[in-house]
């Protein structure tokens, strides 16, 4: 069977994934909560590379000192057998009452004070763990009422919290950068950062710039009504695509969490291609949830069925491109003259402006009356997506 996922494919998933027990705002859980050491074995069975945590995660909130020391040490050995990583570690931020009206941006300034420390304790764990990316999602940064935040303030707040943390990094020499994960709204109203060109223009304003970058999500842009290709792109762009959250959304609703390619799979399969053609080396991690109506048996039924999914889609990207009548499609859409610079090497403005063929000679009426030829290669991309070609 073509598609199975191997360690090399670094295939990464959060604990709180497959670990969902399918509460949501209106039912009660439909499965037992998963022991993360089961959890680490039932993944590396699958095929996995690593897995991630929240420090809620591993170790309950409140937990005393000796027992949260049993609790990673049992996880260390689970680690230690399978051979899985750990690349990502994150903060809840989200959960206890406490962080209700928010974290770093808090309008209280003790839930503040406390948020940092407890985001150091577990950069902490995160560092020893092995991590080398640091995962900021901020759900309960934002508001519902415009009344109750002032956003300017609450940026100031956010930023001083990020370059706080970044020196505490950099002193304690932990190999660790941050990606900050955009997501527009849930389970705040509106959520501050809520796009990835706001979190890119936000990063822009650091003390530890170079040290931070980004975690797009599929479904949070699409929630947003965003294409996550261009999103990704830029974020490339920028170098400043640090880690990423595969999953699946249907359009502009509430968050879904499925998994990758159940939402929008022609988006699926340019993003894969993407990822594999546009030097971005880091983890496959999966941020999905398990749907409310699956048993255990189906949790692991949809974990390998993110990674057969991604896996499919690289097949199919890679015959997409190697096929010549593609190629030829590709060449009639100019698709490669776009990299040519406008102006020539040397070329200036002064130049341009004595050319006549930019302008005086230049035929704008039958250039504009030329096909692009967009519509065929995208279809043939459908075509190779469906396994027709
Ligand atoms: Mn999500």
């Amino acid at each position: 069977m073509p598609a199975t996922p191997s360690p090399a494919d670094k295939f990464t998933f959060g604990l709180w994934t497959v670990g969902w027990p399918a509460n949501d705002p209106f039912g009660d859980p439909t499965r037992p909560a998963l022991d993360p050491v089961e959890t680490v074995h039932r993944l590396a069975e699958l095929g996995a590379y690593g897995v991630t945590f929240h420090d809620d995660d591993l170790i309950p909130f409140g937990a005393d000192e000796a027992d949260r020391a049993k609790h990673i040490e049992r996880f260390k050995a689970a680690l230690d057998e399978t051979g899985l990583k750990v690349p990502m570690a994150t903060t809840n931020l989200f959960k206890h009452p406490v962080f209700k009206d928010g974290a770093f941006t808090a309008n209280d300034r003790d839930v503040r004070r406390f948020a940092l420390r407890k985001v150091m304790r577990n950069l902490d764990l995160a560092a020893e763990l092995g991590a080398h990316t640091y995962v900021f999602w901020g759900g309960r940064e934002g508001s519902e009422s415009d009344a109750a935040k002032d956003v300017r303030a609450a940026l100031d707040r956010y930023r001083e919290g990020l370059d706080t943390l970044a020196a505490y990094v950099t002193d304690r020499g932990y190999d660790l950068r941050f990606a900050l994960e955009p997501k527009p709204n849930e389970p705040r109203g509106d959520i501050l950062l809520p796009t990835v060109g706001h979190a890119l223009a936000f990063i822009g304003t650091l003390e530890h710039a170079d040290m931070v970058g980004l975690n797009p999500e599929v479904g949070h842009e699409q929630m947003a009504g965003l294409n996550f290709v261009h999103g990704i792109a830029q974020a490339l762009w920028h170098g400043k695509l640090f880690h990423i959250d595969l999953n699946g959304q249907r359009g502009a609703k509430y968050d879904q969490d499925l998994v990758f390619g159940h939402g929008d799979l022609l988006n699926a399969f340019f993003l894969v291609d993407l990822l594999e053609n546009g030097g971005y080396e880091g983890p496959r991690h999966f941020d999905y949830k398990p749907a409310r109506t699956e048993d255990i048996t189906g949790v692991w039924q949809s974990a390998a069925a993110n990674m057969r999914t991604y896996l499919l889609l690289k097949e199919r990207a890679a015959a997409f491109r190697a096929d010549p009548e593609v190629q030829e499609a590709f060449a009639v859409a100019r698709v490669a003259e776009l990299a040519t610079p406008t102006l020539a090497a040397g070329e200036t403005y002064a130049d341009l402006l004595t050319d006549r063929g930019a302008f005086e000679d230049f035929d704008p009426d039958a250039v504009g009356a030329r096909g692009a030829g967009f519509v065929r290669l995208n279809q043939l991309a459908i075509e190779h997506l469906m396994g027709a070609r």
